[in-house]
């Protein structure tokens, strides 16, 4: 490799520091926290194929360019709003979802102020509270997606954004799934929008990026491919089927590739081959990757069986596409192998500098 790979990090993610989490109906200890960034910027930074940033501060444009703006006016009052008529509640998660079968039959869904109203209207899950410092590390994420992503467009062939919390649950106007505002997506428009180049998001997370594929699926600019857990079994359950393939002047440019438990590296990288094949029939200019590494066979939260050595061969096989490329942290939660599965992604990535 000719010169260090770029590493977007800031320590603002830590102002996200949710108590606990409600996963498979059991409340515990959340598996999306702090030391989870924090593992990761210990792997790369002990590693000398890397150099560490700090991002640069954005303003809101490139967000709301992509999400409703009511969704960012409300992540970013809301944990203060509770804090009124719920006083020292540290973990801020709606007790009532605005489902439209409440108002079946008798009109729109009303606008409220009261917040314990707004968020049911803003989240769609319970897996993802709201803390004291969650707007800012959601737009500390975005930042460093950003930054990343602009030193690609300045000549980088590979940059690397330590996103935390991660986006791709997020749809234009939801968060959920660990999700606040989805990094990968503002990024994906950034380019488009100011390149004119045609972009792909290529999603290795173990979940379906219900989010990111939302936000594009109908347009012909960005294409959206994943390979996740086939939701016929995994989280979320309502996307990410092979039958969902874009729709208006977006048809065909979604690509969907459900896999079954315990699917190993030589099984998962045939896949990817399928996938990277789909890439090069779109011709992006640049490349983004949704880089979850919790397809690891340790993984808490997946049944999928990649091995550290899959990660690098995974990174490998997306360099060959030779596209500008920017990875951004999506999921990942056996921290204790975490920095290493990223590192190892991240030095298959450079395989051809
Ligand atoms: N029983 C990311 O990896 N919990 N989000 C699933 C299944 C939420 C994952 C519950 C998983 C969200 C970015
Ligand atoms: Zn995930």
């Amino acid at each position: 490799m000719g010169s260090s790979m770029r590493v977007v990090a800031s320590d603002r993610h830590r102002g996200h520091a949710p108590l606990a989490e409600i996963e498979s109906s059991g409340l515990q200890p959340p598996f999306e926290h702090p030391g989870r960034a924090d593992a990761i910027h210990r792997a790369l930074a002990a590693d000398d194929h890397f150099s560490i940033v700090e991002p640069t501060t954005f303003d809101t444009n490139a967000i709301e360019a992509v999400h409703d703006p009511g969704l960012v006016r409300f992540l970013e009052r809301a944990w203060a709003d509770y804090q009124v008529r719920h006083p020292g509640t540290h973990d801020v998660v709606p007790d009532v979802f605005a489902m439209p079968g409440l108002m079946d039959g008798i009109g729109p869904f009303p606008e409220r102020a009261l917040v314990d109203h707004e968020l049911g209207r803003w989240c769609f899950e319970t897996t993802t509270p709201l803390t004291e410092g969650t707007y800012d590390a959601a737009r500390s994420a975005v930042d460093i997606a950003l930054t990343a992503t602009d030193a690609v467009l300045a000549g980088d062939r590979v940059a690397y954004g330590l996103c935390r919390p991660p986006g791709h649950h997020a749809p234009t106007g939801l968060y959920g799934g660990y999700c606040f505002f989805n990094n990968a997506a503002i990024a994906a428009h950034h380019i488009a929008s100011t390149t004119g180049t045609k972009v792909t998001v290529l999603d290795v997370d173990y979940h379906h990026g219900n989010g990111t594929q939302q936000i594009f699926y109908r347009r012909d600019d960005v294409q959206y491919v994943s390979l996740h857990g086939d939701p016929a079994r995994a989280y979320p359950y309502v996307t990410g089927f092979a039958d969902e393939q874009g729709a208006g002047r977006g048809a065909g440019s979604n690509f969907n590739a459900p896999l079954a438990a315990g699917t190993d590296d030589d099984e998962y990288l045939a896949a990817l081959a399928g996938a990277c094949e789909v890439i090069s029939a779109f011709a992006p200019g640049v490349l983004i990757v949704s880089l979850g590494v919790d397809t690891f066979h340790d993984d808490p939260i997946s049944d999928l069986a990649i091995t550290s050595d899959g990660f690098r061969r995974q990174g490998e096989l997306v360099s060959r596409l030779a596209l500008p490329t920017v990875v951004l942290q999506e999921g990942g939660y056996d921290v204790d192998a975490l920095g290493d599965n990223v590192r190892q992604f991240l030095l298959g990535a450079t395989t051809r500098d």
